[in-house]
């Protein structure tokens, strides 16, 4: 029996070994999860082995910091390890395809950060070594952690339910400003051989998953455009070139006959971290916006005309998804809890045997949107179809 797999009628006693690679900005909000996970969710027991990064000082501190029993800076080394069963991929995208790969092929399970890869070439090497390690039985799944936002589960139930009726229309942006000032630093985020692109993989690759996801729908066509607006910043050895994008916008066409339009930036005055999402069908509507993550806006439209409009929804009720978990009704979460929620659906479905979503074919149908969005830019054609 493997670690965490239940057997028949049995609660699992054998703990998962988490290895989570990097320790910056998502790193710590996956060990953040990690962490968290069995102390609200009913799910196998995982213990935090070891934290990687490239710096041995820095990641070692941070292992302390955040719950790892240990540090190390050869993932290779990590990777192969008996008592590890899990690899948590927080590495740039440029790593993303080379670690999940091994690590799949080395029997373990694999979580790795949203876009699944940098390019389309990448991205489907890495769904085929996932349909070939499925065979063995070994779980894998892309971090689209906003799936995993109450009001965004509570929305796609709303939507599979019939409540908007045939949905039509999809608007979906989402809108950063930690670009906007010009002296913004130089990061890997800026350049194309580590980041892939910029607002599109980064932020836009939320939407099209979002679209996709909350309609249950497959886009089949797609014509964007790119732009980048600051062309150098300082980097620490003087002035670079950006490499990748500032803002992108397409349109969309999906297989059920919906459309939608997606528009990302990340020099968005004003705007701090807006994915917002309004979903249009024949008898409703849904708005969303991540700058007020807890609600939920839906629109009735069988009500008669003089009663229909838009009502909020407190996301709060431990009816609606994950919330039961968490405080009494009314109680607010918070950004991160959605790590949580992720690490919480991929241990259950090592347990149970099945497949986790979002899956890595999942993540490489997001690639594909987001390749025909850049060859419909680079052309400035029409329609590019997948
Ligand atoms: C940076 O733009 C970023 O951290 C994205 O990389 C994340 O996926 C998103 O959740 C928040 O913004």
């Amino acid at each position: 029996m493997s670690p965490g797999a239940a057997p028949a009628g049995q609660e699992a006693v054998q703990p998962l070994g988490v290895a989570a690679i990097g320790y910056a900005f998502m790193g710590r909000a996956h060990s953040h999860a990690w962490r968290n996970v069995s102390a609200f969710f009913d799910v196998p027991g995982i213990e935090q082995k070891v934290l990687v990064g490239r710096h041995a000082e820095e990641v070692a501190e941070a292992a302390a910091k955040y719950g790892w029993a240990e540090s190390a800076t050869d993932w290779r080394e990590v990777i192969v390890r008996d008592d590890v069963h899990i690899v948590d991929i927080c590495a740039p995208g440029w790593l993303h395809a080379e670690i999940a790969v091994a690590a799949l092929e080395a029997g373990k399970h694999v979580l790795v950060e949203k876009p699944l890869a940098n390019t389309l070439a990448e991205a489907e090497r890495m769904a085929e070594a996932a349909a070939a390690a499925r065979r063995r039985g070994i779980a894998s799944m892309v971090g689209f952690t906003y799936r995993r936002v109450p009001a965004l589960a509570y929305a796609k139930q709303l939507i599979a339910a019939g409540r908007l009726g045939t949905v039509r229309q999809v608007r979906a942006s989402y809108l950063q400003d930690w670009l906007a000032d010009e002296d913004a630093p130089m990061t890997w985020r800026l350049r194309k051989e580590t980041a892939g692109s910029g607002a599109l993989g980064d932020i836009a690759s939320h939407a099209i998953d979002q679209v996709q996801y909350l309609l249950d729908d497959t886009v089949t066509g797609a014509s964007g455009r790119l732009h980048t607006f600051v062309g150098r910043r300082p980097g620490p050895d003087g002035p670079e070139d950006v490499t990748v994008d500032d803002a992108a916008w397409a349109t969309l066409s999906l297989a059920s006959g919906a459309i939608a339009s997606i528009e990302v930036s990340r020099i968005a005055t004003g705007k701090k971290n807006s994915l917002r999402i309004e979903v249009y069908g024949s008898d409703g509507a849904l708005a969303f916006d991540l700058e007020r993550p807890g609600e939920l806006e839906f629109l009735d439209a069988t009500a008669p005309p003089e009663e229909a409009g838009f009502r909020r929804i407190v996301v709060t009720e431990p009816g609606h998804p994950y919330m039961a978990a968490w405080w009494p009704q009314g109680h607010m979460i918070g950004w991160e809890h959605a790590f949580t929620h992720q690490a919480r659906d991929f241990l259950a479905a090592i347990r149970d045997g099945a497949a986790p979503t979002p899956s890595f074919e999942d993540g490489l149908q997001v690639q594909r949107v987001l390749a025909a969005i850049e060859e419909s830019a680079a052309a400035k054609s029409a329609t590019v179809h997948l």
